[in-house]
């Protein structure tokens, strides 16, 4: 469960944004905002009013015990009852229930406004004569308290990325192995050591498959002399890692390690640019700096990358021509990547909190270590 402390935190902070905009009633169904706000996604709607405690309304033998174990918040169950004809069937909304129970709610925010059908269900049931509550947006001041990590949540992600690096420095690959049954091994160890779930389906891509940046898994055996690119990540807690290795098995040829090289050293150029105060096409853009000096741009082919948290992909992207600033706390991917058709890709990934002076990696091990599978 997380500290009652920090989560009643953020719902002041909530509540507090609410009080300037008038807004009487939250309503929450996004599961990693519910799970941010409340500490479980187990429910079907977090309830915040404005000068009230928050609960949350979960569906009976569908969450609600487990809900009940992860929230320090009231837990309402609704039960629907299923007669033996259609006519008894009573399988009441959630939306019934708030809107009975909060009938006078003037202005309602909503989360994920992008979900009409969410919105019409409110819209409608907070009607009085013609007019209807006013609904906004939620997802802006989610946004805002999300993007910025509390040493608590830091702390999450860190255990996380320990997880990550720990099950992946014990795994023992063999040649032979199929890159699914190394991707399942991976996957295992991590849930050992106390993941939930890996935060993604685990890319293990061996050899000219290491030139598709998101690799399906295939039955395919690892043999000497090829590429073996990893991307991975545990989630701990509600919260994510990301990384990827590449290496080489056997003994690397100079074309692998004059590119692995080039990589390395785009992440750790930008790596001096995740921080406080820069531009978050900064780090994308030094990135690239490195690997044109070395006519390997054109094959960066994506973004250097993205905001991690609750979610893998949350609020933006680092690349070049996209705005907005980097703030300490925030915590990104930095994971420069070349794909080369016929020969391979490499890419090589931390996930990575934005400091002060520079990026601190959250998942350090081994990246300069690219003949590691010869030991
Ligand atoms: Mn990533």
């Amino acid at each position: 469960m997380y500290p009652r402390s920090e989560l009643d935190s953020r719902i002041r902070r909530l509540k507090r944004w609410m009080g300037r905009r008038d807004i009487d009633l939250s309503l929450v169904n996004s599961p990693s905002n519910m799970l941010y706000l409340a500490g479980t996604a187990e429910a079907q709607l977090l309830v915040v009013p404005l000068d009230d405690d928050p609960y949350l309304v979960a569906r009976y033998a569908f969450g609600d015990e487990i809900a009940r174990e992860k929230t320090p918040y009231h837990v309402e169950v609704q039960k629907p009852f299923y007669g033996t004809s259609g006519k008894e069937v009573i399988n009441p909304s959630v939306y019934d229930l708030v809107a009975e129970r909060h009938g006078g709610a003037r202005r309602i925010a909503v989360d994920f406004l992008s979900s009409q059908e969410q919105v019409e269900k409110v819209r409608k049931r907070f009607k009085r004569g013609k007019k209807s509550a006013a609904i906004v947006s939620l997802d802006d001041q989610l946004r805002r308290m999300r993007i910025i990590k509390s040493e608590y949540e830091l702390g999450l992600m860190k255990e996380s990325a320990s997880i990550a690096m720990r099950a992946f420095e014990s795994l023992e690959i063999r040649i032979g192995m199929t890159e699914r049954e190394i991707a399942n091994m991976l996957e295992f160890k991590m849930k050992e050591l106390g993941a939930e779930e890996p935060s993604f389906p685990t890319i293990v891509a061996s050899g000219a498959n290491s030139f598709n940046a998101h690799h399906i898994n295939t039955e395919r055996r690892v043999s000497e002399g090829e590429i073996l690119l990893i991307d991975f990540g545990s989630k701990y807690m509600g919260y994510c890692s990301d990384m990827t290795r590449t290496f080489y098995i056997g003994s690397p040829p100079e074309g692998f390690l004059d590119k692995y090289e080039a990589v390395l050293n785009a992440q750790l150029r930008a790596l001096d640019f995740i921080r406080d105060g820069v531009p978050m096409e900064r780090p994308d853009i030094e990135a690239r700096k490195v690997l044109k000096e070395l006519d390997l741009l054109e094959y960066f082919v994506h973004s250097l990358g993205h905001g991690i948290g609750i979610d893998i992909h949350e609020f933006f992207r680092l690349l070049v021509g996209r705005g907005g600033r980097l703030q300490e706390g925030m915590t990104v991917t930095d994971e420069p990547g070349i794909y080369i058709r016929g020969w391979g890709g490499i890419r090589i990934e931390d996930t990575v909190v934005v400091g002060r002076n520079r990026g601190i990696p959250l998942t350090e091990k081994l990246s300069k270590d690219p003949d590691y599978l010869r030991r």
